[in-house]
């Protein structure tokens, strides 16, 4: 039995079909009603779903979550509830701070009333700030916003919990994964659909902020099985989870506007409007660690990743889709 939080989000929808694939009953909330919609609607395909609970609740609910716990005893729990959008985090610290510190009463409550559960914490890349890349787990934390900020001190507050009552709880420090699925806020699909809708529409603009930040893009698919893969090791550990290449937004920009055979030049707009306060000029984490204990690796590249995204946002519309497909597909051809 498992217990996702922010199970409505990109993640927990590929986390559910993990561990559905593996036998696992599940039990998850999120706090967003038309997510929760949206994910009843994607798992409907999935013939275990009747194995998944959903529940409407929020991770700062202290009563809510000891009553969930109290009553499914979860195995495991994959606590990936939180206000994760980082230039969002510059206008509401406060969310921001109260959903990644849920951590403690997650840990609090769990340790009192079912202390064999294993916790997982989504942490996050953005805690590195500026430090140097490659970022690995011994790397200084330099956190450049608010999210950064709290996700630190949600991370901290993990490790010195886990060396005070032994517990098995870890963090995995996640590095930008994206999927068809992720949300429009987000720059990876905020460029695959914008370009989808630039070749539906033969005309519009796509206007970006900092074009020159480098991120080290991966599946989300990919990284689901890595934090599965951290709550079955025999000790807790925190590990990078990355692909190790960094790529600049311009870089995503321009491998999808080629895709479809355009010059991205001719439809991007740097605006300063999208630009952060602050903003991590290169994010790019070296996984060896993940690699050497718990034999993780992720398999699909950027180009790859690109690709998928970009289909998925292209095919409601069909003639665009064919035409941007096949030049797709006879791109990876070549490749
Ligand atoms: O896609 P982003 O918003 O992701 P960001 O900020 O790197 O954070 C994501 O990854 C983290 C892991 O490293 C997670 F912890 C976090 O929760 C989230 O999932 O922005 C990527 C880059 C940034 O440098 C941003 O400034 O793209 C730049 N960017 C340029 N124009 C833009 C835009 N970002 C967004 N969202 N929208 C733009 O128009």
């Amino acid at each position: 039995m498992a217990l996702i939080t922010g199970i409505a989000g990109q993640d927990g929808f590929y986390l559910t079909e993990l561990l559905l694939s593996k036998g696992y009953l599940i039990v998850g909330f999120d706090n967003h009603s038309e997510r929760m919609r949206k994910l009843r609607l994607r798992l409907s395909d999935n013939p275990l779903r009747s194995r998944v609970l959903l529940e409407l609740g929020d991770v700062r609910d202290r009563d809510f979550i000891a009553r969930l716990i109290s009553s499914s005893k979860p195995d495991e729990i994959y606590n990936l509830a939180a206000q994760s959008h980082v230039g969002d985090s510059f206008q509401q610290p406060k969310v921001t701070t109260d959903t990644a510190l849920a951590i403690k009463d997650l840990l609090e409550i769990s340790l009192k009333i079912h202390p064999v559960a294993r916790i997982f914490q989504a942490s996050t890349s953005e805690m590195f700030g500026d430090s140097p890349p490659p970022q690995t787990e011994r790397s200084d934390f330099n956190p450049l916003s608010p999210y950064a900020q709290a996700k630190l001190e949600a991370h901290e507050l993990l490790i010195e919990f886990r060396q005070k009552h032994s517990c098995y709880a870890c963090a995995g420090i996640l590095f930008n994964h994206e999927s068809p699925h992720r949300r429009e806020e987000f720059v990876s699909r905020k460029i695959t659909l914008g370009i989808a809708r630039i070749v539906s529409d033969n005309s519009g603009q796509m206007r970006l902020g900092n074009l020159a930040a480098r991120r080290d893009w991966g599946h989300a698919k990919e990284y689901v099985e890595a934090m599965w893969l951290m709550l079955q090791q025999e000790q807790p550990e925190e590990f990078v989870v990355a692909t190790g290449k960094s790529h600049s937004v311009e870089e995503f920009v321009a491998s999808g506007f080629a895709l479809v055979g355009e010059d991205w030049h001719d439809y991007v707009v740097s605006d300063q409007k999208f630009f952060r306060p602050s903003d991590p000029p290169d994010l790019c984490g070296d996984a060896a660690e993940a690699y050497r204990k718990l034999a993780w690796q992720p398999k699909i590249p950027f180009g790859e990743l690109v690709r998928e995204m970009l289909l998925a946002d292209l095919r409601p519309n069909e003639p665009a889709f064919r035409r941007a497909a096949s030049m797709i597909l006879n791109s990876s051809r070549t490749n």
